[in-house]
């Protein structure tokens, strides 16, 4: 009993009002499970699937163990964990990069596909983290980082939406084109979540919109918005990924 006081002595209390923290802490759970859902999923599929649908896992994996990080830091430090967040994204969104070119792959996807979209994925974060994290005196230079992390976002939109990824899902057809498509709602609507959020954290707005007055309530709202943003675009993905998989499964 003593030893079980004494470890709960740990665990500070999450406050009604803090939706960050509750957040973070739901988001660690729901990534956990997701995880475990694919992982354990994947003896059912035919093999040229079970690669997709561990990429799922994984990614879900990863970002439940940085949820750890952050729920904890949020706690300790009171700020945002931007490192965390983006050393979690600079490893999972190269890997739904991975996930387009592996179901792709039935229809000839060339590796040179999978390098570009990873390519630019991480310019649009590695940007994103410089307006974050680093640029945080001048606005005006949050603006311009922010501006070309948004560049480079639309150019993954353009490749799977109408370039080269966009004609392979249709000479695929089939499942694979329908995944695709959904895959691609996702990234339109489902990425551009983020943009948002680094929107309403940046003090003072951005383009000229003050969403919100204090540093505080902006750190805030960042934060919230990117938690629901992880959750739909991570667990969602891996989701089609995984139907993908299921219907595409010889049935008997
Ligand atoms: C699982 C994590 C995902 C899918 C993260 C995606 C992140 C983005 C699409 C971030 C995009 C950003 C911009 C387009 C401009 C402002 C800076 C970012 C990095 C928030």
């Amino acid at each position: 009993m003593r030893t079980f006081m004494y470890l709960m002595a740990d665990v500070s209390k999450i406050a009604n009002d803090d939706y960050v923290g509750f957040t973070f802490f739901v988001g660690s759970m729901a990534m956990m499970a997701a995880s475990a859902f694919f992982f354990l999923s994947l003896s059912q599929f035919d093999r040229k699937w079970r690669t997709s649908v561990l990429v799922s896992g994984l990614i879900t994996f990863i970002a439940a163990v940085h949820y750890f990080y952050m729920r904890d830091y949020w706690d300790q430090v009171g700020e945002s964990p931007t490192f965390f967040r983006y050393v979690d994204w600079v490893l999972t969104v190269p890997l739904m990069c991975v996930e387009f070119f592996l179901i792709l792959r039935v229809a000839g996807a060339k590796v040179g596909l999978m390098w570009k979209l990873i390519f630019w994925s991480v310019v649009m974060l590695v940007t994103g983290y410089i307006g974050e994290a680093i640029a945080i005196d001048s606005p005006t230079m949050q603006w311009v980082w922010g501006l070309i992390s948004g560049i480079a976002y639309f150019v993954i939109v353009y490749i799977v939406w109408f370039g080269e990824a966009k004609k392979l899902a249709v000479s695929a057809g089939g499942q694979v084109l329908k995944a695709h498509k959904i895959l691609c709602w996702f990234v339109l609507v489902g990425w551009a979540i983020y943009p948002l959020g680094y929107i309403l954290g940046t003090e003072g707005g951005l383009f000229g919109l003050q969403l919100v007055s204090d540093i505080e309530s902006a750190q805030q709202a960042m934060n919230v918005v990117y938690n629901i943003g992880d959750a739909v675009n991570k667990i969602g993905f891996g989701l089609v990924i995984y139907s993908l998989a299921i219907n595409s499964t010889s049935k008997d």
